[in-house]
């Protein structure tokens, strides 16, 4: 199998994450005394700004502010965004958020096959701790040749900085790997780092462009949790297994060699 990796993003991607986060900032907010309320529709919005921090930014710029309020906003967002993370991790770690259909699966298959995986995620450190903590155990942390987070890299997704970072800490060529994501950011970014990527949208990002996208499917499957009619005949069965998504990377890299 030339399929060498699996780059998993993290949020929507391993475990639909966005609505506990979209609850820490609403508390992180209250808690700091400001009367700012997140609801669904406006957090689906926001969430095309990638990064908590940035999010937030993006939100005071929005808001009908003399510029020097804007400025007090803006110098407390770290600490806000801070205390937000402790939140969502609390969220997390109090077993409030499960991985998606098939995640586990697909790990546990591509560890039994020799397949390495990596993340490469906007979201912080902690929270991916907290995330694999809650629903894998934390020595799987270790299963993860590497973990790309948040500020580690100087441009947040859309920009491949994520990804190539990933690629180049596993030593590897985007062609032997496969990306795995949500969003029409994340697909991007992926995307821009040359990798053939299967997207699994949340209800957060359904309504995004997946146009560039080597499959779209409504979760990866598992026995609990079958695909059906034609998921199921583009995953090539009930769930997406290791040899579709070679065959599905085996295609990319064939057209890539084609169009080069
Ligand atoms: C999704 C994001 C993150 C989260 C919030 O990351 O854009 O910003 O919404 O997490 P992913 P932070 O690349 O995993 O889909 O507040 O830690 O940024
Ligand atoms: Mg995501």
């Amino acid at each position: 199998m030339r399929l060498k990796a699996l780059i998993f993003d993290v949020d929507g991607t391993l475990a639909d994450t966005e609505a506990a986060h979209c609850a820490a900032f609403n508390d992180a907010f209250a808690a700091a005394g400001l009367a700012w309320r997140w609801d669904a529709a406006r957090y689906r919005v926001l969430l095309r700004v990638t990064g908590g921090k940035e999010r937030i930014m993006h939100f005071i710029d929005t808001l009908p502010l003399a510029e020097s309020e804007k400025a007090q906003h803006r110098a407390r967002v770290p600490a806000l965004h801070a205390d937000k993370t402790r939140r969502y991790a609390q969220r997390v770690a109090a077993g409030r958020v499960g991985l998606r259909p098939g995640i586990e699966r697909l790990l546990t298959e591509a560890r039994g096959a020799g397949v390495r995986l990596a993340l490469a995620t906007t979201t912080s450190p902690q929270n991916v701790e907290a995330l694999i903590d809650a629903t894998l155990g934390p020595a799987a942390r270790t299963w993860f040749s590497s973990r790309v987070c948040g500020d580690a890299v100087a441009n947040k997704k859309p920009a491949p900085d994520a990804y190539l970072r990933a690629l180049s800490e596993l030593g590897l060529r985007a062609t032997d790997c496969v990306a795995l994501e949500d969003s029409a950011n994340g697909l991007r970014a992926a995307r821009a780092a040359g990798l053939c990527t299967i997207v699994t949208p949340t209800d957060w990002s359904a309504a995004e462009d997946f146009a560039d996208a080597a499959l779209v499917l409504p979760h990866l499957g598992d026995a609990g949790h079958a695909l059906e009619g034609a998921d199921a005949r583009r995953a090539g069965g009930p769930w997406l297994g290791l040899a579709s998504i070679e065959r599905i990377r085996a295609v990319h890299d064939d057209h890539m060699e084609a169009t080069a």
